[in-house]
């Protein structure tokens, strides 16, 4: 297939627009206060996403056994146990292994942990031999050694840039990973693969109501619950994050699931961080056409029809207040948008103000390399493209040492 790519980089295009109203309600009554946002605006956003957008979570329980594989206790001289979770899901008579690389200070005490997909299978993070490959379909591409959607050993470690697993464990942190396609593998299937094959309502599921990004959320999910019951793992310190279309997942999970403390997105642009009225970079008729398996049948109804969303993106990004969220923007990525995804931020820090008034973000957009950090928000647009860099990640420890030392 051959993907749409052609978009608006021209400021002077950008349309006219109306933001939906964060803080006034459905019946046109105004919210000034956290708790009234909290116990009533909250979530009529959140239904308005899980309706138009990423599509209402199945209800059903799926039984998962997870079991612990110790890779290497001496990791990185010592520093560091690599192990690896193996997720089982079963349901129906049908079953899904996930894998998921968990590398964790050797130390006392309960790791504060920063937890993210990635495109291209757990052993493209480190070169070690015992890092299992996926088993089944990934995104790769020759570049990375991976043919016809398989992986092979020519990509181990060849991912290490955009995860400095040492640089975490020399802050204290531990690393999580799992390769997104183990949850759903990222084609147009009609929804038959991946976890989606082990719920029983298949009608819901198969007439597009529950996309791929939705799946990967629930993964995210699914590790958290995990989280909870090992010791070694400090679970109210669990920073998410993600890259582009799995930053698009890591907004959803931090919106549905409050458990993670910080969220993070690199670069997620259109369907994540940015603001879709904008119509610069993707826009939404581009992203449903590439990616019909991405998001829900109802968010087909806005392609070329923005004007019409009773929502937008600043009302996601709301979602996660009152934890720290930072997002992330690179300067040739018109793709997806940053000054968008700035301006997301900025009118989600309205919500914020509500509990915190040195969180409101009033400028303009940032220069380039100079992050901005207002209270529990951060925001940066760096030199360069599309990707996640040891920059990128320089701030995502500085904001996350920032919040953890202070409690949060
Ligand atoms: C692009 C897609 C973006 C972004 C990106 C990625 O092709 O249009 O929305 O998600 O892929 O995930 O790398």
């Amino acid at each position: 297939m051959t993907l749409l790519t052609q978009h608006n980089t021209d400021e002077s295009l950008v349309p006219e627009y109306d933001l939906p109203a964060l803080l006034t309600d459905s019946h046109g009554k105004q919210i000034s206060e956290a708790t009234t946002w909290e116990e009533h605006r909250r979530s009529e956003i959140l239904s308005i996403f899980e309706q138009e957008v990423y599509g209402i979570p199945p209800l059903e329980e799926i039984a998962v056994e997870v079991s612990e594989k110790v890779l290497e206790r001496m990791a990185f001289h010592g520093k560091a146990t690599i192990r690896e979770i193996t997720f089982t899901f079963t349901n129906n008579g049908k079953r899904l292994d996930a894998v998921l690389l968990l590398v964790l200070p050797n130390s006392p005490d309960p790791a504060a942990v920063f937890l993210g997909y990635n495109f291209g299978g757990n052993h493209t993070i480190l070169p070690d031999e015992s890092i299992q490959l996926p088993k089944g379909w990934v995104l790769g591409g020759p570049q990375i050694g991976a043919f016809d959607h398989k992986a092979s050993v020519v990509s181990r470690g060849a991912k290490y840039s955009r995860w400095p697993v040492l640089n975490m464990l020399a802050r204290g942190y531990g690393l999580a990973t799992m390769h997104y396609g183990d949850i759903d593998p990222d084609f147009d299937d009609d929804f038959k693969n991946g976890i989606h094959a082990l719920f029983s309502n298949s009608e819901h599921i198969k007439n597009g109501n529950w996309g791929a990004l939705a799946t990967w959320s629930w993964g995210l999910s699914k590790i958290m619950d995990y989280f909870e019951t090992n010791p070694l793992i400090n679970h109210e310190k669990i920073t998410l994050l993600g890259h582009s279309r799995l930053g698009k997942a890591a907004l959803w999970a931090g919106a549905l699931d409050k458990r993670f403390a910080i969220v993070i997105s690199n670069n997620s642009g259109c369907g994540g961080a940015a603001l879709s009225k904008r119509r610069f970079g993707e826009t939404v008729a581009a992203i449903n056409k590439n990616f019909p398996h991405w998001f829900c049948k109802n968010f087909e109804k806005y392609n070329e029809n923005e004007s019409a969303m009773p929502f937008d993106q600043h009302q996601l990004l709301a979602l996660m207040a009152p934890r720290p969220l930072y997002i992330a923007s690179a300067q040739n990525d018109s793709w997806a948008d940053p000054k968008g995804e700035f301006l997301s931020l900025k009118h989600a820090s309205a919500v914020y103000a509500l509990y915190h008034p040195n969180s409101t973000i009033s400028g303009e957009l940032p220069e380039v390399n100079r992050p901005l950090i207002q209270g529990k928000l951060g925001y940066h647009i760096r030199t360069g493209n599309h990707d996640v860099t040891p920059y990128d990640w320089e701030q995502f420890m500085n904001f996350t040492d920032q919040h953890f030392a202070n409690g949060n």
